[in-house]
């Protein structure tokens, strides 16, 4: 394919990587999606946090550890960067202490991507984002119909609030599935989440989601049936639309310990790695990558594993892009 991209990774034989101002794998940062296939953004937003807040620092220091990204993804061959226009256009904006008027203003931010044609790659910010993304893809016509959800998370975030164990905002890091399937934006039946292993406040915590009919993969199962056998199931779901989002704490906290309510017991980089690379060619309209805190992240390590997640995720998404523009 010739490579016909405008924006591309500042990396040449003379060029410096570990210097000069960090954007997004080195691209280029422009003030807005206007003419991008895929939208690389921070959404510094942690007020849907309770235990230990800080991942609104998430993006900066993903940013920071991108540096390391090359061009080629060594076992699928794709390179996302000649395959769709790509650029960091910075971060949604927040108003910090005000929850509800961060969540419309990024609500907003999104929806105007999409309007604009532009796919969203998004470093969080905690777990909320999801839902604000989606609400902003439906909003701004990307997401016509309830969408599949790929998560890799230790929790899985079905919480029911009202009444329930919190006294907040609905809205919030451990709820976004529940709410939506509630607001229709996801097809749980197409929807499946691996590494779950959290301790639970009731037996029946997560009833909504197997009422609904999600595929609820447990790390104990993963243990039992490996990567490939996940893979398949994850295929068999991408029937159509498919969003991915991956809380960074769903791999184990001795990888990444910089996040915010960390579970022993996850996956491994190379487990995931392998799952993301088994995905290539499904549908994807939408990328989110969720919990980094670099306060909790002080060696680099789980923004470092967090940008080389981002990168395998924008090969899928880059190519489902490209496909959806008649590119390939
Ligand atoms: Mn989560």
């Amino acid at each position: 394919m010739k490579n016909d991209q405008v924006y591309q990774p500042a990396i040449g034989p003379y060029d410096q990587k570990f210097a000069g101002i960090a954007t997004m794998m080195r691209l280029p940062h422009v003030p807005s999606p206007e003419g991008l296939d895929v939208a690389m953004c921070g959404v510094p937003y942690d007020m849907g946090t309770f235990m230990r807040p800080g991942a609104r620092s998430g993006p900066a220091q993903i940013r920071d550890w991108s540096r390391f990204i090359r061009n080629v993804n060594p076992a699928t061959g794709i390179a996302p960067f000649e395959m769709v226009q790509c650029a960091d256009i910075g971060d949604a904006p927040v108003t910090p202490m005000n929850p509800q008027a961060s969540q419309e203003k990024i609500v907003e931010y999104f929806a105007a991507m999409a309007a604009g044609g532009s796919f969203p790659l998004a470093a969080g910010g905690d777990h909320t984002i999801p839902l604000l993304i989606l609400r902003g893809l439906k909003r701004g016509g990307i997401l016509t119909e309830p969408v599949g959800i790929i998560q890799f998370d230790a929790h899985s975030d079905v919480l029911q609030t009202e009444g329930g164990v919190f006294d907040g905002d609905e809205v919030n890091h451990a709820t976004f599935i529940r709410l939506g399937v509630e607001e229709g934006l996801i097809d749980p039946k197409r929807s499946i989440q691996i590494g779950l292993r959290g301790s639970q406040y009731s037996v029946d915590a997560n009833d909504f989601a197997v009422d609904a009919g999600m595929r609820m993969i447990y790390q104990h199962e993963f243990d039992e049936i490996g990567p490939k056998a996940v893979i398949k199931e994850i295929l068999d779901r991408a029937s159509g639309p498919m969003y991915l989002t991956i809380d960074i704490d769903g791999l184990d906290p001795s990888i990444c310990p910089g996040t915010g309510y960390p579970e022993p017991g996850g996956l491994s980089t190379r487990e995931m790695q392998m799952i993301l690379r088994g995905l290539q060619g499904i549908d994807v309209i939408g990328v989110d990558l969720c919990e980094v805190n670099a306060g909790l992240d002080p060696s680099g390590g789980t923004a470092l594993v967090a940008a080389h997640l981002l990168f395998e995720s924008l090969c899928i998404l880059a190519e489902a892009v490209a496909r959806r523009k008649g590119r390939v």
